[in-house]
């Protein structure tokens, strides 16, 4: 049956990628509303054969449909995700504000499907942070045939984090640079991102830790349902537009051959393993091979140490990230009769 589908932060980054996602599915759609804030008020977009105009979100005078995808910051979700669900639709949050909530499912489909089964009491579904899904996708095989005592890890984040103005401020600073001019303002990060790195994504939290790394232990425990699992980590920002990378060590507790982990990594769904990393083979943001799938290289044993196991993980942090992850959440729940459509 038709879906009656909105989607509010349709102008952004996350936004626009769902809008093509769900362009090119097989989802029939009844009616896509567009919202976002005042500011795009009249922008339109191309959806299948018509032409959907963006309406500001504070304007709307209904709350009703049978999914709502949002991707507009934690305070939007905050204020109207519940309004949406109380009108029955099934909330699909892109942002922090509900994945801690124990009666919110934070849901990784391929990881743990299992998690929609909870009653769906706030009507509402949380979309992990994009640095969280492609970590637990790809270490799903492993801690599940393994015990893993520890994982520290470094994250090499892209722009495209930071959504739109993420981008243009990359984008913007390389220009200055390139031109000799001093860098732009920092305006979305905290330095000038152009031929930069910078050790801080999210605001810091406690005790050093920002934020973007206190969600990334928190959320990998709850969706491996590993609670206690022991995790550090340290994200750094790069300029790179789109892809997040991720240097990943697994403390095991005993030896394993490689070419276990090799076999469980190449049998994942939606996981591509470069298996042969003597050769340069391994996947780079840039030239990532394929948007949907999440890419593993470098695998490789600590030579000082059996124990110890290394992987390099990288994704489409808008795609696998977010807006696919979406997508296979809404697709879980029309096969779990959780939407009924009209
Ligand atoms: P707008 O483009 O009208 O500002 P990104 O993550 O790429 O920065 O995108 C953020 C998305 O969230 C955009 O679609 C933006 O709309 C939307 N948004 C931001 N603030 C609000 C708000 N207060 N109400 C509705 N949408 C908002
Ligand atoms: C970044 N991971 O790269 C962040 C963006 O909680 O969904 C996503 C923030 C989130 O800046």
């Amino acid at each position: 049956r038709a879906l009656d589908i909105s989607i509010i932060g349709a102008t952004g980054a996350v936004g626009a990628e769902l809008i093509k996602l769900l362009e090119s599915s097989q989802l029939p759609v009844s009616r896509l509303r567009l919202l976002a804030s005042r500011t795009s008020l009249g922008r339109q977009t191309r959806f299948r054969d018509e032409i959907c105009i963006v309406e500001p979100l504070d304007e709307i005078d209904d709350t009703q449909a049978d999914i709502a995808f949002f991707s507009a910051g934690g305070a939007v979700s905050a204020k109207y995700g519940p309004l949406f669900a109380a009108q029955g639709a099934l909330v699909i949050d892109n942002s922090n504000a509900f994945r801690m909530n124990p009666h919110v499912p934070h849901l990784v489909p391929q990881v743990n499907p299992d998690a929609l089964a909870v009653r769906l009491r706030s009507g509402i579904v949380a979309n992990p942070n994009c640095s969280t899904i492609q970590l637990v996708r790809a270490l799903i095989p492993l801690v599940t045939a393994f015990d893993v005592h520890q994982i520290i890890l470094t994250t090499y984040q892209a722009a495209s984090g930071g959504g739109l103005k993420g981008i243009d401020e990359l984008l913007e600073g390389t220009r200055s640079a390139l031109r000799g001019r001093a860098p732009p303002r920092a305006g979305h990060f905290p330095f000038p991102l152009a031929f930069n790195v910078i050790p801080q994504v999210g605001e810091i939290a406690s005790e050093g830790v920002t934020l973007e790394e206190r969600k990334l232990v928190q959320e990998s425990r709850k969706i491996l349902g590993l609670p206690h699992l022991r995790s550090t980590s340290t994200c750094v920002r790069v300029p790179v537009i789109n892809g997040h990378s991720e240097a990943v060590y697994l403390g095991l507790e005993e030896p394993v051959p490689l070419e276990r982990i090799h076999e469980l990594l190449a049998i994942e769904l939606d996981v591509l393993l470069y298996a042969d990393g003597s050769h340069g083979e391994y996947p780079t943001p840039r030239l990532l091979k394929d948007p949907t799938v999440v890419h593993v290289g470098r695998v490789r044993v600590n030579p000082e140490n059996p124990c110890g196991l290394w992987l390099w993980i990288v994704a489409d942090n808008l795609q696998v990230g977010a807006a696919l992850n979406a997508l296979l959440i809404a697709k879980l729940a029309i096969s779990n009769n959780i939407i009924g459509g009209q």
